[in-house]
This record gives structure tokens, sequence and C-alpha cells, in this order.
């Protein structure tokens, strides 16, 4: 794989900052964009634009098939049975959500088990917790063990017949840590609970297949897989989104409304209320089609070798602690903590030697108690990136260390 040519379709990633070349090392919290998206999305402003579904004139039919197309692409690209189990959302949380107000609604009993693990999001955790607090369920979860993966013997203690539903992290954005997806969706199966993967870091950047993994629901984002910002999906399985009752009310949704009542159109677009990112999911379509040329094992591999490159490099910093496994299968970043800077101060001093990273709790504000510290730093990677941006990524940390001690 030719990846320097490959980086050269981010026309981003070419330019200075603070008088040094970037070094985009943030991509866990948003992608960048390569050239064939911002075109689509160029021409779909400039030659198709018009609302979808709605008018029979040739601007709206162009616009409702190319995002009828990227709703097909969707489906094939995470290997849904069928283009009707994918619901456009805005995005991994409004997915989660979405689950949470109409299939935790419509199912969950005082009584029941919600489990998720101590690595989530709090998008994965918070619609959990509301839930609970409205049907009476009972929110669990399986503890991370001091390697950064989630503890087996709980896992078996945890998933009993009580539990409704096992929602989990596929990759931690916080630990980098690949969870085994259909190991824990086949136990979930077995005591009759449905799951739900939040793939928000892994879908884009590994092959993600919902017929293998065997989940029930998946959510994604968009935004930290080559396409725009503002468009995400919801993948259910059909059995399960036939049933549920509708989220959001509105236009596009419905099959017929009276004053005092309306009927429902069937699934996706009984849980698609109003005009949807047209140009999003236009965008999501072209990404996936740019992800699919390099080829997604492709991009696991090099994924793979940075983050690993990573962790030797790094870990040879003095002071350096990395949370998550330091060795085998990890995704694309390393959090990590400087014993002589707090992650804000570490953050603004690389981005003053031009190198883009995150500070803080990442949304994963249980997972910081859990390992002690008050936030981390995050360097996250993607296909774009390079052994040099590494190599003066640990520069930095070695010229960090020296300036705040
Ligand atoms: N994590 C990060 O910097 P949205 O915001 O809906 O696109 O994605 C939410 C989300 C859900 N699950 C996981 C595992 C995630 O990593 C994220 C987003 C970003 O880590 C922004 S906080």
């Amino acid at each position: 794989m030719d990846w320097h040519r490959i980086r050269s379709d981010f026309p981003i990633l070419d330019q200075q900052v603070n008088g040094h070349p970037l070094v985009y090392l943030d991509s866990a919290a948003s992608s960048q964009k390569p050239r064939t998206v911002i075109s689509a999305l160029t021409h779909y402003y400039e030659r198709d634009n018009a609302n979808v579904h709605r008018a029979l004139h040739e601007l709206s039919a162009r616009a409702t098939d190319a995002f009828e197309a990227a709703r097909k692409k969707t489906a094939r690209f995470i290997g849904a049975a069928s283009e009707d189990e994918i619901i456009f959302t805005r995005g991994s949380t409004e997915g989660i959500n979405l689950v949470a107000n109409t299939w935790g609604m419509q199912n969950l009993r005082p009584g029941d088990v919600i489990l998720v693990t101590g690595m989530e999001h709090h998008s994965n955790l918070v619609p959990w917790q509301l839930l609970a607090q409205r049907t009476g369920a009972t929110l669990k979860h399986i503890p991370v063990l001091d390697d950064g993966t989630l503890d087996p013997a709980a896992i078996e203690t945890l998933l009993d017949e009580r539990v409704k539903l096992l929602a989990f992290v596929h990759i931690s954005n916080s630990l980098g840590t690949i969870n085994p997806a259909r190991e824990l969706c086949a136990r979930a199966k077995a005591v009759g609970a449905a799951t739900l993967l939040d793939g928000a870091q892994s879908v884009g950047h590994m092959p993600v297949n919902v017929a293998e993994i065997g989940c029930d629901f998946l959510v994604f984002s968009g935004h930290k897989m080559c396409a725009p910002t503002g468009i995400g999906v919801l993948y259910g399985r059909m059995e399960l989104l036939e049933k549920m009752p509708p989220w959001h009310g509105g236009g596009e949704m419905i099959l017929s409304v009276t004053l005092e009542a309306s009927t429902y159109k069937p699934p996706p677009q009984r849980f698609e209320a109003g005009t949807p990112d047209i140009a999003g999911a236009i965008g999501l379509g072209a990404a996936i089609d740019y992800l699919e040329s390099i080829g997604l094992e492709n991009i696991h591999r090099h994924d793979h070798n940075l983050s690993n490159y990573a962790v030797q490099c790094m870990g040879e910093v003095p002071g350096i602690r990395i949370l998550g496994p330091q060795s085998g299968q990890r995704g694309s970043l390393v959090a990590f903590h400087l014993d002589c800077a707090h992650p804000h101060d570490l953050v603004e001093f690389a981005n003053s030697h031009g190198v883009a990273m995150r500070g803080g709790h990442h949304c994963t504000q249980p997972l910081m108690r859990r390992f002690q510290v008050p936030g981390t730093t995050r360097a996250s990677f993607y296909f774009y990136n390079t052994i040099e941006e590494i190599n003066r990524l640990v520069e930095v940390l070695h010229a960090a260390r020296k300036f705040f001690s």
C-alpha cells in the first residue's frame, strides 16, 4: 500500500500549525475527510440539492436516489440483511438514545437488568441510566481489569437470565481495548438478552459485519470514518425494528394522520421523522466507497502497526503511564498520563509544536476514576498517519518533559 499517496487525498493535512507541519492525532474525536467525500458534497449542493421522498421533480428524484443508494451501500458495508435495517441518525449518541426510548421503553420492567461495561463512553451509559430510572430496571456493569480488558469472571456471574440487554463498546475510545464482540453477543444470546454494539471507534477502522458478530443493534458515527459530521447509523435486526414504536413524530414517518391519531410507516422510515441529513448520507456513501477502495483489512493492519509502534516508543518516555492493553490487538489510539504535566497543559504544549491531540476525560469519567487519573492525553491515529508523525510525537513528549520538569 502506498500510504503516503493515500495521505495526499486529505487536503487538510498539508498545512503548518504554529510554524510546524500539522501532525493530526485526534481522529478518535473526528477523522479528516478525503477529496472524494468533499467533492460528493460539493456535487450534491451544486447539482442535485432538493428534499427527498417528497416531490416528483428531477432534482428531488436525484437527491432521493443518491440518499437511498447510500442506505444500500451502508447495509452492504456492515453485512445487514436489508437496507431497511439501516436508520440514518445524527451519530452514535442519537442511535443509542433511539434504542433506549423505543425498544427499551417497550421491553424493560422492574427486576430486569441492563448490562454495560466499565469502559463505556457516556453515550452508552447515560441513556441507560435514564431508561433504568424510567422503567425500574437495574443498570449493572462489567468491571475493567488493570490491563484494560473486561473481567471474564464477572461476565460469567453477571450475564444471567435477568439481563435483557447487553450494551458494550467495540473499541474503547479511552483505552484502545478491542472487546470480543462476537463472543459477548453469543453469550448474551444464550441467556436471551438483546445486544447493542457501540461501533463508534471500530466501524471504518476494521471490518465490522453484523451477521458475523451476531449483534441486534449497532451504532456508529460518520464523522469518525471520513464522512461529514451530522450523519450516523443505527442498524437494527428487522425482527426487533418491526416491533418497536416510533420515537420522534413528524413528517415522512407516517402512513396516515387524522387530528386524533396516526399510523406509521415500517422501518426505517418510522424512525426518520423530518428532513434527514441528505448531504451527510451521500457523504457517508462516498466515505464507504473510499474506505473500501483501500480495504478495511489493510486499514486495520496499518492502524495496528501505528498504535503498536506508538506504544513501544512512547513507553520509553520517562514518567509516562499508558492506559489499556500494552501488547497484542488494540485500537488505533494511545491514551497516557505524563507525571510532570496536566493533560490540558500537555495538549497545549503539543499544539504549539503542531501536534493535535485530545486531553481530558474523553467522555468516560467512570473509567478515569477506575484508573485514578484526572484525565489523560490521547494520541489517536488513522490510516493517513505515518511512522514519522509518531516519531515527531515522541520528540515532542521528550521536549515536554524538559519543559514541565
Ligand atoms: N467519542 C472521542 O473523542 P458521537 O458524538 O455521537 O458521534 O459519538 C459518541 C461516541 C460513542 N461511543 C464512543 C466509543 C465514542 O468514542 C464516541 C465519541 C469522541 O472519543 C468524542 S467524545
